[in-house]
C-alpha cells in the first residue's frame, strides 16, 4: 500500500524524521511517501499556526490523491484539518493524536500526554474530548520544549522530556506516554526502555492503523458527514472539490 505522510509543518528536518519512525515500523509492502507543504509555519504551536497550516494541508492531501496513496496521515499532535481531509480524500485519513489515543488505551489503564509549549495544552485537552479520551487520559504534561528545538538532537533535550514523563508516572499515575509532537518520533524507543512503561509515538500508531484499515478493507464512510463538500462557487484556489451531487 501506499501511504501518504503528511508533516503538516514546513520543516524539512522533522519531515525526514518522521519519515524514517514510520519506515521503521511499516510493513516491506508498505510505501511511505513523506512530504510538507511549500508554504506555512515552520511548526504548529497555536491556534493562529494550524489555521494557516490546514489550507496547506489540504493541498498535499489532494497530491496524494492524484498519486492514488490508499492512505493519509496528519503527521501533528493537534490533527489539524482532519474532518476537512476526510471530506475532501478518498481514503482514510488518520491522525497521530488519534491514532496515539486508541493505541495507548490498548495497553494502559490510564495515559499520560507529554507534549510541547504550555500553551498546546489547551489543544490537547480539546482533542481528548472530541474523540472521548477524558477518561483514559491522567493528564497532559508540558516540556516547554518548542517543536523546533526537537530537531536538536542533544542529550538535554531528551532528560528534559524524559523527566516530565516520569513526573506524569509518578505524580499522575500514567501507565503509558503519549507523546504530544511529532517531533519526539524518534525518542520514543528509548523512553520506552527506561521507563518500562509503553510509550506511543503517534506517527508509528498512525502508520500501523492505516495498515490495518488497508487489509480488512475499510474506508472513510462518503456518505454523510465525510462526503465531498457541496458544490458552490470558489474564488481563487479549491474550486475543484465540490460534489456534484446535493448530500
Ligand atoms: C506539533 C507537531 O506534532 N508538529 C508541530 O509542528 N507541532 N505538536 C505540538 N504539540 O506542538
Amino acid at each position: 500500500m501506499k501511504i501518504n505522510l503528511i508533516n503538516p509543518n514546513t520543516c524539512i528536518g522533522m519531515t525526514e524524521k518522521i519519515a524514517s519512525s514510520a519506515k521503521s515500523v511499516a510493513l516491506a509492502t508498505t510505501d511511505i511517501i513523506a512530504s510538507s507543504p511549500t508554504h506555512g509555519p515552520e511548526s504548529i504551536e497555536s491556534a493562529f499556526d494550524e489555521v494557516i497550516a490546514s489550507a496547506a494541508l489540504l493541498d498535499v492531501i489532494r497530491q496524494g490523491e492524484e498519486q492514488k496513496v490508499d492512505a493519509h496521515i496528519i503527521a501533528c499532535f493537534g490533527d489539524p484539518a482532519l474532518d476537512a481531509a476526510r471530506e475532501i480524500a478518498t481514503v482514510p485519513v488518520i491522525g497521530i493524536a488519534g491514532a496515539a489515543f486508541q493505541l495507548a488505551s490498548l495497553v494502559s489503564y490510564r495515559f499520560g500526554i507529554v507534549t510541547t509549549m504550555t500553551r498546546t495544552l489547551p489543544a490537547s485537552e480539546h482533542l481528548l474530548q472530541r474523540y472521548g479520551y477524558q477518561h483514559f487520559c491522567s493528564g497532559a504534561r508540558a516540556t516547554d520544549i518548542a517543536v523546533l528545538d526537537l530537531e536538536d538532537t542533544s542529550e538535554d533535550i531528551y532528560l528534559e522530556l524524559k523527566n516530565e514523563c516520569e513526573k506524569s508516572i509518578q505524580i499522575d499515575g500514567a501507565e503509558a506516554i503519549v507523546l504530544g509532537c511529532a517531533g519526539m518520533s524518534d525518542l520514543a524507543a528509548r523512553l520506552a526502555e527506561e521507563l518500562q512503561v509503553p510509550v506511543i509515538d503517534g506517527v508509528s500508531a498512525a502508520v500501523k492503523l492505516a495498515e490495518s484499515l488497508y487489509q480488512l478493507g475499510l474506508n472513510t464512510c462518503k456518505i454523510g458527514q465525510y462526503g465531498l463538500p457541496l458544490n458552490k462557487a470558489f474564488h481563487g484556489r479549491y474550486q475543484h472539490w465540490g460534489s456534484s451531487k446535493k448530500q
